[in-house]
């Protein structure tokens, strides 16, 4: 079944997004997600002038090949950029094959090996007490697991929040160059284990709990931080530390039982590696679209589970509907998967371009059976709304010093 097209859009229904869709000679279409939050026209330009002329006339079917094609085929294997483009056209040669076979993605992986999804969704705020009301809005609507991020007082708009925006930092204002925040390791060491107190003789310890620090400690600092929330038995702390020196989450490991989550930046199985076969870590969050597509996901939730190491995929607003829509296959073939990040059922401008369907019950995310991934794309509705240059916020110290986003 040969490529007959490539497409790449782009479109910002509330925020940015990089769309891509594969059509074949019989008009079969599959579609990946190639958003890269930030430097999102590098990689359309790497899509557009370096994958597409590559790959007219390939036979769709041949994943596995050119998946290799454009990784090691490139010299350059690795690489954000490059592996946003790579994963998202293997996204969309897995769904051609799902259409072509009449079944759905998860199928082809080996079936289902659970009935839903676990998902963990965000309560945000900039005090305790909306963290918390928000954290009961959550319960009610049933999550059985959520993530708690807070301004911490007396520095303006750090993680968790954007000054003006309450409900989300990561809402891509209509600022054309980065909006800048300050860090305090020290106000934030001595805060956030309050929050977690104060979350817990609210609402017990049934409810799931967790929380991102956004790699702005040190390991030494991120063992006290986890031996701090012990008392509080978190799901997980993410990305305490940078990942680039994977030895930093040894020294946590070695003074806190609390879990440790990393990798939605890996973008290939060696970022990983050394993490997972030391059991330095126990979800690894790397999404199909960073990670390079379902083809490189797979081989890196079978190396994780040989470690006890479970799947908990990225799931950002900076990634799109069809991510998502991958992970709920990833996720319900993976047999160490161990929980989905779920931002919520999406905008009327997002849910007008990118048609899905998703159902929370009792904590777990449901879609119907569908051939392929089960997302379609409105090209129509998408030209509406056109791209605009946006950032992430950067962050430094009270001094100045440019620190850890
Ligand atoms: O583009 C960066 C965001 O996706 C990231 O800041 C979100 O850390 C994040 C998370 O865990 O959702
Ligand atoms: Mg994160």
């Amino acid at each position: 079944m040969r490529i007959k097209d490539i497409k790449v859009f782009v479109c910002r229904p509330g925020r940015n997004f990089v769309t891509v869709k594969i059509i074949t000679e019989n008009d079969t279409y599959g579609l990946g997600d190639a958003t890269l939050n930030g430097r999102e026209m590098a990689v359309v330009a790497y899509l557009e002038q370096h994958i597409v002329p590559c790959l007219i006339g390939k036979d769709a079917h041949q994943i596995e090949d050119i998946w290799h094609y454009l990784y090691k085929g490139a010299y350059w294997q690795n690489g954000a950029v490059s592996i946003a483009a790579i994963g998202a056209i293997d996204m969309a040669l897995w769904d051609i094959k799902g259409k072509l076979a009449h079944m759905p993605v998860y199928q082809l992986l080996g079936g289902k090996s659970r009935k839903g999804v676990r998902v963990y969704g965000h309560a945000n705020g900039e005090t305790i007490e909306e963290v918390l009301k928000n954290l009961g809005t959550m319960i009610k609507k049933g999550y059985k697991a959520v993530r708690l991020q807070c301004t911490i007082p007396n520095t303006k708009g750090t993680y968790g929040t954007m000054e003006g925006k309450k409900n989300y930092y990561e809402l891509q204002g209509n600022r054309p160059l980065p909006p800048e925040q300050k860090w305090s390791t020290t106000k934030y060491m001595n805060f956030i284990p309050e929050l977690f107190k104060q979350a817990r003789e609210k609402f017990g310890y049934e409810i799931e709990l967790c929380h991102d620090v956004h790699s702005r400690l040190t390991p030494i600092e991120a063992s006290r931080l986890g031996k701090l929330l012990e008392p509080y038995k978190l799901l997980f702390i993410e990305d305490p530390v940078t990942t680039e020196n994977a030895e930093g989450y040894k020294i946590i490991r070695e003074h806190t039982n609390t879990p440790l989550a990393a990798g939605e930046k890996f973008n290939t199985l060696w970022d990983a590696k050394e993490m997972i076969q030391n059991q330095w870590i126990d979800y690894v969050r790397t999404a199909v679209t960073h990670g390079g597509g379902l083809t490189p996901l797979k081989k890196l939730a079978d190396f994780a589970s040989l470690y006890h190491v479970r799947m908990a995929p990225h799931g950002a607003p900076d990634l799109s509907p069809v991510c998502l829509m991958a992970h709920m296959h990833f996720n319900l073939w993976a047999p160490n998967f161990g929980v989905q990040e779920f931002i919520g059922f999406g905008t009327p401008e997002l849910n007008e371009v990118f048609h899905y369907k998703v159902e929370l019950k009792e904590g777990l995310l449901y879609m119907d059976d569908k051939p392929g991934w089960g997302v379609d794309f409105d090209e129509e509705a998408a030209k509406k709304y056109p791209y605009k240059r946006s950032y992430l916020p950067i962050n430094r110290l009270e001094d100045g010093t440019l620190w850890n986003w």
